[in-house]
């Protein structure tokens, strides 16, 4: 097996490319990924101040090491979720690719800030897992990127992720989701801009960018993703991909170029009259905001006065144990995307 580039012992095999790469050729192609995605859809400006949701999996530390080896200005998120020794071991990595790298990692916990954490406060409120997760993380990106100034959120959602939620979507014709179902959500009031500069790599090429940068990841599934039907559109999608090359990225990419558009203005009514959260301030189409309904029901408490001091903001490797940050702030909340967030 020869790189494509420089005829030289190749390391991987990308078939939807038809190409093998040496490491360094390798490399050099996750980068012009990530690049062509982010000028393609206009990610990010080369001044823009980044924050990274990082959840110690490989796509997340892959996007922030691979935004900071382009020049970006980009800090990390952290959100600890409680969800047992997977949230433990997961802080620790991202703690430790941020400390070895000089990166700045902001860090939120969750049961000790709102008082509940993922199991129980689930279990509470009568929500899937990946359904009070996902809504909490949304939440807390949102707040953390605009207390910190932020102009864009980053997310490490990769093709996977996204050929499976389109399938799920899809399958179930989900036509709310599909018109947000974007690389891109633009800035509005009291969101960020959010963005997923990984959405021409798939989970095999993060992980192999992983390995070859010597990054440390966590491996392990969350152990709340078991039965989740996203897994299940992921198998599917890979049998496809095997038999043929490429399906993945003509779905995805077929979609956002001829059919995306149609289902915007659907999109766009569903956030229209936001006004805002009593309790939180947060943008909210009810008089109380989801999140806001989810802590009380857990028995949790949004602090007083959150706004800055619900952001611990630390340089380093000083907090204790937390979780995964995640999922795509605005993807279903009932589709978990496993541990990779
Ligand atoms: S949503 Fe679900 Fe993930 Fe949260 S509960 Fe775990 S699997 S971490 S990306
Ligand atoms: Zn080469
Ligand atoms: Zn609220």
């Amino acid at each position: 097996m020869k790189c494509v580039v420089c005829k030289g012992p190749a390391i991987i095999d990308i078939r939807r490319h038809n190409a093998n790469f040496c490491t360094d050729h390798f490399l050099e192609q996750c980068r012009r990924q990530v690049t062509k995605a982010i000028a393609e859809f206009s990610m990010i400006e080369p001044d823009d101040k980044v924050l990274v949701a990082v959840s110690g999996g490989k796509d997340s530390l892959a996007v922030w090491d691979l935004l900071v080896g382009l020049g970006y200005q980009a800090d990390g998120l952290y959100i600890g979720l409680g969800i047992g020794d997977y949230s433990d071991v997961s802080g620790v990595y991202a703690r430790d690719f941020a400390t070895e790298r000089g990166l700045r990692l902001i860090e939120v916990d969750l049961p000790e800030t709102y008082g509940y954490d993922i199991p129980t406060g689930s279990r509470a409120a009568r929500r899937a897992p990946c359904s009070a997760c996902g809504l909490s993380k949304r939440h807390l990106f949102d707040r953390a990127a605009l207390e910190g100034g932020y102009d864009v959120l980053v997310t490490g959602h990769n093709l996977d992720d996204e050929a499976a939620v389109l399938f799920g979507n899809t399958l179930h014709w989900h036509t709310e989701y599909l018109g947000r179902q974007l690389p891109v959500l633009p800035a509005r009031d009291g969101f960020p801009r959010k963005v997923k500069p990984l959405v021409r790599l798939t989970e095999r090429e993060t992980a192999a960018y992983c390995v070859v940068r010597g990054i440390d990841y966590l491996v392990e599934e969350c152990p709340m993703a078991a039965g989740n039907r996203h897994l299940t559109y992921k198998a599917a999608l890979n049998d496809i991909e095997a038999a043929s090359p490429g399906a993945k990225h003509s779905f995805y990419f077929g979609f956002l170029d001829r059919a995306a558009a149609h289902f915007a203005p659907e999109a766009e009514a569903d956030r229209a009259d936001l006004g805002a959260c009593r309790t939180c301030g947060a943008p909210t189409t009810a008089e109380v905001c989801a999140f806001c309904r989810l802590v009380e029901r857990a028995g949790g408490s949004v602090p007083e006065g959150r706004a800055p001091d619900a952001v611990s903001v630390d340089l380093g490797p000083t907090r204790s144990p937390s979780t995964a940050a995640g999922a795509d702030p605005d993807e279903p909340a009932s589709i978990g995307v496993g541990s990779d967030r």
